[in-house]
């Protein structure tokens, strides 16, 4: 029979299917935190140290599922849910999504649940595994769904991570979670052609390494101006660094890449954007026309 939110611990039981770095992770806040936990994994093995320090490990997942009432789900993809999922009961369940999706498939997943009547809270997990139960580090998890339904789990699920509740619809977790680490990911291909350029010559990496770092801090206060830009339609107020300035530069970074012999595909693309945004509005704009440029 499935446990109520709390048991006589005084912690919400929670069941959390899948123990990978970031399952396993989850797992040992829980414990730690006293809350008692049913575990499971498609290679059981990976549940034996867990069980050793305290949990249950089911040998199924309609088992676990079984076990509590809120059921964590942290896995690899989207696919991986169905597979494991199969045979179990949700019904009376609330089901947490913390698996990687896209908005389309966390909406898709609610409506799944509801059907199996179960309530379905999304989750984006905005840190990696050592990021877990350490809260000076910062990680936190988006979560979209019903408020009550976060409300009410949100003591436990505060244990491995701060939280972030982004609204009703269920895809906004999964939303938020995308448009973060897709700008990382930018960020990611900027190191990348930086240290490139350097690559071949007498420099070493580690005295670049806190310049690019103290470079990228001094450039975020884009993000906020950009935003400031989006709602407000003027682009062109107090610009300090404009568009047309920024367009005549471009020739000079892709011959720097071309004489250090590195492929520029990390830049074009940006690059591509700007002139175009360049050919078809005011040059005395910054940089915020290129996000309308890539609206389809
Ligand atoms: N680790 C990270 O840095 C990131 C941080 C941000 C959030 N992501 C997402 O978290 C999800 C899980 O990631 P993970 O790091 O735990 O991933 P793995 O260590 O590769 O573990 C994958 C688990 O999924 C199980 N699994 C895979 N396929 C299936 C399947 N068809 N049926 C049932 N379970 C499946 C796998 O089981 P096993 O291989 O041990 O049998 C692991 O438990 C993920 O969405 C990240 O994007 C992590």
């Amino acid at each position: 029979m499935a446990h109520t939110t709390v048991d006589p611990t005084g912690k919400a039981p929670v069941t959390l299917l899948g123990l990978g770095a970031m399952g396993t992770a989850l797992a040992r806040t829980w414990l730690a935190a006293g809350h008692p936990l049913t575990v499971w994994n498609r290679t059981p093995a990976r549940a034996a140290a867990l069980a050793a320090d305290g949990a249950t490990a089911a040998a199924t997942a309609a088992e676990a599922v079984a076990a509590n009432t809120l059921v964590v789900v942290c896995l690899l993809d989207d696919a991986s849910i169905d597979q494991a999922l199969a045979g179990a009961d949700l019904t009376g369940r609330d089901l947490v999504n913390l698996t990687t999706t896209t908005p389309e498939q966390a909406r898709a997943r609610a409506a799944w649940a509801r059907e199996r009547g179960a309530r379905y809270l999304d989750g984006g997990i905005m840190a990696v595994p050592p990021m877990i139960g350490v809260p000076q580090a910062g990680g936190y998890v988006f979560y979209s769904g019903p408020r009550d339904l976060f409300d009410r789990h949100r003591p436990t699920l505060a244990v491995p991570a701060g939280t972030r509740w982004v609204g009703e619809d269920p895809g906004f977790a999964a939303l938020h979670d995308v448009a973060l680490l897709s700008a990382m990911y930018g960020m990611f291909a900027g190191v990348a052609h930086a240290y490139a350029l350097i690559r071949k010559e007498d420099i070493d990496p580690a005295t670049l390494a806190p310049l690019l770092a103290d470079w990228l801090t001094a450039m975020t206060p884009a993000v906020h101006e950009t935003a400031d830009r989006l709602r407000t339609g003027d682009y062109t107020t107090d610009v300090v660094s404009n568009l047309a300035m920024q367009v005549a530069g471009t020739p000079t970074f892709l011959a720097t890449a071309e004489r250090q012999g590195v492929s520029s595909e990390l830049l074009t693309p940006y690059f591509d954007l700007m002139r175009r945004r360049l050919a078809e509005a005011d040059g005395s704009e910054d940089l915020t026309g290129v996000v309308d440029l890539l609206l389809r």
